[in-house]
């Protein structure tokens, strides 16, 4: 057969990409065509997203994609994966009818503040959803939105969640895709449909959100833009870190746990089964689901957002990959941190400061803040290691597993200070691929429903003979 060539747009909450993956002779090749910075904005004390902005970095970058093939080549399929839990309200047309906050807006305080002082609530809904009260849901973004403008009920039609309205955008046709509808904790842990123990909870009227469709499913053709016309736009797990799970090369045994590492470290693993009760919503797992419908049990940690933040505080910022390199060596060669970070503290959600925030913690702990970023650059990846191990203890605990690998993607996994301390906490190797997970996920799921790959197993067996690991054994 001949080359099979797709596009996947990825966008995170600090970078966005388009790339070109083809698939030919059962192997991948994947070209980033295009990349571009990503951040909120804020305006009079609230924190939004540019959409109209992504949206023409994604336009530009498709016809990047185009262009880039080779001649008489076009692009067989599109798919969309987008960060979690932020959305766009829209009306019958298609027509914005709400500014589209980041979730990392304070505006979710109260709300969650509320739901973390009565514990029959909190329970009831982690019943319902399998998703811990974090401040970023969608639930409590939506609460707030109604609570703030109740007549936003009344004028918009829809609630459509990024990699949704973007397909919306592209196709035409307005869907709810199952993984990111997972994310928002208004879905049911127990059916792949909202939950009105939820939705009820949170005050969002039912009509906003359609039945999810899984992923595989066609929404049509790319509408307005000439050199895609012949390109079909393929609901492929419109969240990120389900896309990138999905691109984890896996060992069909299951003893792999899977860390997915950027912004955010994504800790977690498949299951057929959700984890439920009391220690899982303390140890705050999110039953997120596969674009099929299966749960993969997660934890948030805080991640690289530690770093990216503290750098802010230095002005002498690593320029390229060879300055990173260097740092991350000479952090390696220091002494072990007196005393690591909790990273699960709230602080550090969106501080004004993440230096500052970080300082206070250790001061609170009688220790002394370090002083140069390279310090904190030991403290930040070995605190994270610590708390990735947890995180692993804990869901050996709960479901009773034991795991023998960690599959680590995404830019944290050319970290090599991060994926060593990780080994070390954990006691167990790090296999590291380099590998932009999203959106080999992203091309693996469009592959699939393109009927040119039978399914993810058949996928993950043809990546793992491709892949070469890098493995940290811990020390
Ligand atoms: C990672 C991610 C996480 C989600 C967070 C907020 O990009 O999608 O999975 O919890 O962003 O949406």
């Amino acid at each position: 057969p001949l080359p099979l060539h797709c596009a996947a747009i990825d966008l995170g909450a600090t970078s966005g990409r388009v790339m070109v993956g083809t698939w030919h002779g059962n192997e991948l090749s994947t070209t980033e065509v295009h990349r571009f910075p990503n951040a909120l904005r804020s305006v009079n004390g609230h924190d939004y997203w540019d959409v109209a902005g992504l949206w023409n970095e994604v336009q530009t970058g498709l016809a990047l994609a185009a262009a880039s093939l080779p001649s008489g080549a076009s692009l067989a399929s599109v798919g969309v994966d987008t960060w979690g839990v932020d959305h766009v309200l829209v009306d019958d047309a298609g027509r914005m009818v709400f500014p589209t906050h980041a979730y990392r807006d304070a505006r979710t305080q109260p709300g969650l503040q509320a739901l973390l002082d009565s514990p029959a609530d909190l329970g009831r809904i982690y019943a319902a959803t399998g998703i811990p009260a974090v401040f970023y849901n969608s639930s409590l973004q939506l609460a707030e939105t109604v609570a703030s403008c109740p007549a936003i009920k009344k004028l918009a039609t829809r609630c459509l969640f990024l990699p949704d309205y973007f397909n919306y955008l592209l196709s035409g046709r307005m869907a709810h895709g199952l993984s990111i509808a997972s994310t928002t904790q208004l879905l049911d842990v127990g059916s792949n449909d909202w939950s009105k123990t939820a939705l009820k909870h949170f005050g969002v009227p039912p009509r906003w959100l359609g039945s999810p469709i899984k992923s595989g499913t066609k929404l049509g053709r790319v509408r307005g833009m000439p050199d895609l016309g012949k390109t079909t736009v393929v609901a492929v797990p419109g969240h990120d870190t389900t896309c990138a799970y999905d691109a984890m090369p896996a060992a069909p045994d299951g003893d792999d746990i899977f860390l997915s590492s950027g912004t955010w470290s994504l800790v977690g693993f498949e299951s057929t089964q959700p984890l439920l009760g009391e220690e899982a919503l303390a140890t705050r797992v999110a039953n997120d689901r596969t674009g099929r419908g299966e749960y993969r049990p997660l934890v948030n940690v805080i991640g690289l957002w530690l770093l990216e933040g503290t750098l802010k505080a230095f002005d002498s910022r690593p320029a390229n990959d060879r300055s990173w390199k260097a740092l991350l060596k000479n952090a390696a060669a220091l002494p072990a941190p007196a005393r690591l970070l909790d990273v699960t503290d709230p602080a550090f959600a969106n501080p004004p400061s993440m230096k500052a925030a970080i300082d206070a913690q250790l001061r609170r702990h009688r220790t002394k803040p370090p002083q140069e970023l390279v310090e904190y650059v030991r403290l930040i990846c070995d605190s994270l290691g610590q708390g990735h191990a947890d995180v692993i203890r804990r869901f050996e605990h709960l479901a009773n597993r034991t795991f023998k690998r960690i599959l680590m993607v995404g830019g944290g996994s050319k970290n090599a200070l991060l994926c060593q301390a990780t080994a070390n906490a954990s006691g167990l190797p790090v296999l590291s691929f380099n590998l932009e997970g999203s959106a080999v996920g992203n091309f693996a799921n469009q592959l699939i429903a393109l009927k040119a790959v039978k399914n993810l197993a058949t996928f993950r067996a043809a990546l793992a003979t491709q892949l070469k690991p890098k493995i940290y054994q811990p020390r």
